[in-house]
Parts: C-alpha cells; structure tokens; sequence
C-alpha cells in the first residue's frame, strides 16, 4: 500500500439505526476500492468487517470495525460502527476519531429511531455528515417518503446531490446533478432533464451561501462552475451547514462509487502534521484468531513505522512497534509506515489498551481519551461455582480493557460484583463472551441495593458483659443513650425516669466511610468506666454499624452518650467492653424508632413527545416524585427522584415503552426513609436470612 498524507485521507464513521446497510455497505467500499476482490453478505457471515463470533452469530456489529477503501489516489478509511444504543461505545470512538459521518438511511423505513439517535451524535460531537439513502433496491423502498422525512429530520441542512430514476426491486439508475450525469457517466435520460437542472439550481444557490466570494460571483453571472460549487460544498460540510444527500444500493452496488468519489472530494481531511513528533491513540482493543491481542490506532501526529519506539506519557513504559498494518477487518497489510491522520494497527502490545496514547519517548503527546456514556444498566454478577469465581474476575478485566464500557468492580458492602454496560443486549454480550471464550458459566441477577439504617428517637440501654471461664473472667457493663444525630447537642434527657443533665468529658465525630456520621461521648461520671476503656466501647459501637440491626446494612447519622457502667478490678478488658458497648447500642437502636434509608436517585429522561404519558406513568409506578419538565426540539425532557430498588432494568423497560426512542440518565441524589410497609418487608427478609445462615 502507498503511503498516504494527510490531504489525501478521509476518515469516516458510517452511522444509522441498526439494519440500514453499514456494513453491508463498508464491503461494497472495499470492493469498489480494490481490497477485496469478492463481496461477503451478512447472511453467508463472511463479510470483512463483522468478522467476529459473536456478530457472526448475531447477524449484526457489536463492535466498530475499521476498513479502508483506496481510491483515484486517496485512502477512505471507514469505521463500521454499531447501530444500537447498547453498543454505542463502537460509535463513540468513531466520533473520537474520525472527521466526518456517513449516515446511512433505510428508504424502505425512513428515518428510524437510531437515525435521530445518530443525528443527536452528529449534533453533540459537532460531526459533518454526508446522508447516504440506502435499500432503494428494496421492494419497500419509497424515494418521497424518504426524501419528505429527512427533510424534515434535516431542516435546512438537507441538499440533494442526487436522485434516483426508479425503486423498487428495479432500481438501476441514479441522476447526479453535482456532475449532472446519470449513473456516473451516462447522458441525463431527457424525461429527467428539466428535474435535474431544478435540482442543481438549487444546489448552487445553496453551496453559494456558504462563502461570501461565491455568493457574488453567482449575484454577478448567475450560476457557478463545478470547481466553485465543490469548494463551496466543501466548505458547507465542514461547517455543518449542510448534509448531503446521495442515493445508492450498498447490496446492489449501485452509486456506491460515486459515494466514495463524493467523500474525497467533499468530505473534511484529517488536519495534521507528519513531520510533527509520532503519537498514535489507541481507540479499539481486541483478541483475534491467530494474531492475540490487536491494537487498533489512529496517526494522531507525525509519521509512525514500523519499528519506531514510543512511550506511553502516562506510565512512561517503553513500547517498540514491532510492525504495523493497515486493517480492513480481519485482511492486515504490513506497511512501512503510516502517516499523519491515516488509520493502522499493531498487535501484541503491552500498552495496547483502548484509550491509550503512545508517542515519541520525550515528546509529552497525549491524546484527549474517549468520553464513553455513563453505564445505564447494572446487574450483580457470579460464576455458577465458586472455584471459577478468580478465573471470572480475570475473564472480566480483559473483556473490559477492551471494551471501556464494560464497568466490573465488587463492591464491599454489598458482597458482590457489580457489571455494568449500556444495556441488557450489552451485558448478554458479554455473557456470552465469558461462557464462549473463557469456557465460564455465570449467573446474572439483581444486585442488592446499598440500604442505610438510622434512628428517630431517643433510648437508652445497658448491657452487662460477664464470662467465667476457669481461671481470669470477662467483665464490662455499659449504659449508653442513642439520639438522631441532627440539630444542636442536647445534654438533658430523661433517663430512668428524672431529667439527667449530662456531662460531656470527652467526644469524637467520626466521618463513616459509607456516608453520614457517628458522634460518641464520653458522659461517666465518677469513674466507673476507666478513660482507657472508651476506645473498646466505641469499637464495639462501630462495629454494629457496620452490620446495622435490622437489615445489615451500614448505619449513620447516630449520636452515642456514654453514661455510666461498670468495672471488675480483675476481670475488666478491653473486649469485655466491646462486647457491651456492642450489646447495648444494639439494644438501644432497636428501641429508638429504627429507619431503613434507601439510595434516591435524581433521573432524567429524554423521550419523544409521544412517550411522555407512558414515560411517566411507569416513573411513578417506580415510586418516582416528578420534577419538572422540559422539552427540546419536539422531545421532552422528564426529570424525577427514583428510589434505586425501582431501577434495574430500567433501560430495557424505558426502551420496549418507547420502541428504543428514549435515553435516561441518572444520578444518585441521597438517602430517604422506606416506605413502612417496604421496611416490614425487608427486615423480615433479613431475619429470614440470618436464620437461614444459623
Ligand atoms: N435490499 C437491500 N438490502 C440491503 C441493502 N443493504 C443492506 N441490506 C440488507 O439489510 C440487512 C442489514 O444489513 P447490514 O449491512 O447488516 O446493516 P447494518 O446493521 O446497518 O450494518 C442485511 O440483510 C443486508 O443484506 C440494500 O442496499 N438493499
Ligand atoms: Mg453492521
């Protein structure tokens, strides 16, 4: 392969809902641009670019593939990218990476949700887009309809470069009036003549608004010549002022070399320098058959070869790229050297994770990372035998090294690990990958919700801790109070009947890791606790919040006052006090209106209009407080207070109510008293459970 500077180098992340054609349409791209010299399908599973197992079983891309075309001199490299909300992170490397978005359109569908979705992106991540209709082979396929709705989708961004003569299983003809050619070469059929040249005024009225020295020249002579109308085209996309519209048949292959012809003239160039110092950035990590880890990059700077040293500015661990390739799926061509902009890769690396700079030793390049979304879906996880539990978690660490949207991490409290991803369909992935790959079979479920326990009220109780066994016994008594810990310190309260007044000698305020806080004073009066017992007391204390009594959740926001008890001149230790304070603080929180807290979190949905009434009847079926609403160009933005417990599976429910239209975020809020009847229920569970465990 020759090597490529950046003026010759498109870069492009296909786009669209799930089944529009991307990849069916990367293959045909690479056919045209004389990589393959025969076309996969998706249904024979050989296509180039989803070549892994698991989309081979699917029929659809889980990851982002890249694939490169070559052609009239220029090098188009082409990021398949997943279409589906649950596989999003694919896409998001796309918008990290590359400059420009093809976004492929089902003429036999129109625009779909993950055509909005996909717009949405363009919008957020300031992406140029060219607009490819796809499927108007299609029996289905209905060109008005199509064109009425991305017309309306795209506003005033929308520009026809095309249209086709016919649809339909027939389709065979597209009339393109940038070149004004029909199917690339042909003479306009004279039936179409007047349309076209209606279609290519507009065209030039349009690309003149994009700069004001066209905009005379077309004032002064009326039209503009095909260099000005592609120059001023160029400079539309760039800015995002305008989404071309092209019409093809990925299957059929048709216009399908226009579109490439189309994107090296149009589509934006990386801008960067290949006589700069060398840095790559590592946007893709994967295992393959026979090649071991595989670390897919960009050229982000200077002129990378193959045997070029690099760091990692982060660790500063020396990496020598032993060869590089140029990829178009699973094909991987040796070269010499890539250059700024181009896309390559290299395998078997030791800082080949993706997300991950590498560049010149003592340049100090590091590349802006991937901003992956936030986990929308959490599940706990387990291997169906304990034994395999070490091999799950290390089959864990790699499946989410490759893929940063793979969230594993085991959470202390709760006694589990926790695997978090974009969606159900993400996490069953990589289910599968465990079972299929690491040979592991595992259970998913739902994961315990971090409760808190707390008090409403005032109580006192003491314990006395006494153990004769043979020679030196054990002996501690404690009488403490408990009170919410809120407000200003109080020091008079009744205790055993008459208003004490309490003397505070010495007191601790310990932030609890969990959240929340302890208060202990030290209130004996007249010795009967020695001062050097108190450190056992509290440890006693600390230790029952950390399996609080009614559920063994952690406990908080607790005041403690140590009042009086008792000393044995032999038998008195330190754990004959930890056993007491433990004992009587136990005691004592039984009696002082106990509440279980549950995690509150602030969640906010955008929907389409459409959805609002379902979206928020289930929100309040989840036990949700509605806030307030808003909206943003035809979608409404729903905000509300969801208690955690009502959340798992929230993105597969949220999108089954909204045909996938919606996303959410959410973000925990604070803790908040269980309603009665869930605190009966959840302390019987655990009563239930401490039995079990007997
Ligand atoms: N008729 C027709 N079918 C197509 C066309 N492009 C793709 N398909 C079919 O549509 C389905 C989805 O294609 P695929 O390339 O996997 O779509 P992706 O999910 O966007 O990558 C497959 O069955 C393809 O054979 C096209 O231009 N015309
Ligand atoms: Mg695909």
């Amino acid at each position: 392969m020759k090597e490529y500077s950046a003026k010759d180098i498109r870069n492009v992340v296909l786009l669209g809902a799930t089944k529009s054609g991307k990849t069916t349409l990367a293959e045909t791209m690479l056919f045209e641009g004389k990589v393959i010299d025969r076309r996969g399908t998706i249904e024979d599973k050989n296509t180039v670019s989803d070549f892994d197992d698991l989309e081979k079983l699917n029929q659809r891309s889980i990851y982002a593939t890249p694939v490169y075309a070559e052609f009239q001199g220029k090098k188009i490299n082409i990021l398949d990218a997943p279409g589906s909300d649950d596989f999003i992170g694919g896409a998001y490397a796309g918008f990290r990476v590359c400059e420009n978005g093809i976004l492929v359109v089902n003429a036999q569908q129109g625009i779909e949700v993950g055509t909005r979705n996909a717009l949405r992106y363009a919008d957020q991540y300031k992406l140029p887009l060219i607009v490819a209709v796809n499927h108007l082979d299609g029996e289905k396929a209905d060109w008005d309809l199509a064109q009425h709705a991305l017309k309306e989708a795209l506003g005033s961004k929308y520009l026809a470069i095309q249209f086709p003569t016919n649809t339909g299983v027939g389709f065979d003809g597209v009339v393109d009036v940038l070149t004004m050619k029909y199917n690339d070469t042909q003479e306009i059929p004279a039936e179409f003549a007047d349309r076209a040249e209606e279609a290519r005024q507009a065209l030039i009225e349009k690309v003149a608004e994009f700069d004001d020295a066209l905009m005379e020249k077309f004032f002064d002579e009326g039209t503009l010549s095909e260099e000005e109308i592609l120059s001023g085209l160029a400079i539309g996309i760039k800015n995002r002022e305008v989404y071309p519209v092209l019409c093809i048949s990925g299957k059929k292959d048709i216009g399908v070399k226009r579109l490439l012809e189309f994107t090296i003239n149009s589509a934006v160039a990386p801008e960067a320098d290949e006589k700069a110092a060398a840095g790559l950035f590592i946007y893709k990590n994967n295992v393959e058959h026979h090649l071991g880890e595989v670390s897919y990059f960009k050229v982000m700077s200077g002129t990378v070869t193959s045997g070029l040293d690099l760091e990692n500015p982060e660790t500063g661990d020396k990496e020598r790229l032993s060869a590089i390739y140029a990829v178009a799926g699973t094909k991987k061509e040796p070269v010499q050297a890539l250059k700024a902009g181009d896309f390559g890769c290299a395998v078997k690396l030791k800082n080949g994770k993706s997300n991950t700079t590498l560049s010149a030793i003592g340049s100090g390049l590091n590349f802006d990372k991937i901003q992956y979304p936030a986990p929308k879906y959490r599940c706990a996880i387990k291997a169906k035998v304990q034994q395999d539990e070490q091999k799950l978690g290390e089959a864990l660490k790699k499946i989410s090294a490759q893929d940063p949207t793979v969230v594993v991490e085991y959470s202390k409290e709760l006694r589990q690990t926790i695997l978090s991803g974009n969606g159900e369909q993400h996490i069953n992935a990589v289910k599968w990958r465990v079972n299929n790959e690491f040979g592991l079979e595992i259970e998913l479920f739902a994961p315990k919700v971090p409760y808190r326990e707390t008090i409403t009220k005032v109580a006192t109780a003491q314990y006395r801790h006494k153990k004769q066994s043979g020679g030196a016994g054990q002996f501690g008594e404690v009488h403490l109070l408990v009170c919410p810990a809120e407000g200003e310190l109080r020091t008079k309260f009744p205790i055993d009947g008459k208003d004490t007044q309490l003397n505070v000698k010495t007191s601790e305020s310990i932030d609890l890791e969990w959240g929340g806080k302890l208060e202990f004073y030290n209130c004996v009066v007249g010795g009967a606790i020695d001062l050097g017992f108190m450190p056992a007391i509290l440890k006693g204390i600390k230790d029952r919040m950390v399996e609080g009594p009614l559920t063994g959740s952690y406990a908080r926001d607790i005041r403690v006052y140590v009042y009086d008890g008792k000393m044995h001149p032999v038998d008195s230790k330190e754990i004959a006090f930890i056993i007491a304070g433990r004992n009587a603080f136990k005691e004592a929180f039984r009696i002082a209106g106990p509440k279980i807290l549950e995690p509150i979190y602030n969640v906010e949905v955008t929907t389409p209009g459409e959805y609002q009434g379902a979206v928020m009847s289930d929100l309040q079926n989840r036990r949700g407080i509605l806030g307030d609403l808003g909206s943003d160009e035809g979608f409404s933005i729903l905000r509300a207070r969801v208690p955690l417990a009502e959340l798992y599976r929230y993105s597969t429910v949220l999108s089954s109510l909204t045909s996938g239209s919606a996303s959410f975020t959410m973000e925990f809020a604070d803790y908040q008293p269980v309603p009665g009847d869930i605190q009966t229920k959840l302390i019987a569970d655990y009563a239930a459970s401490e039995k079990e465990d007997e």
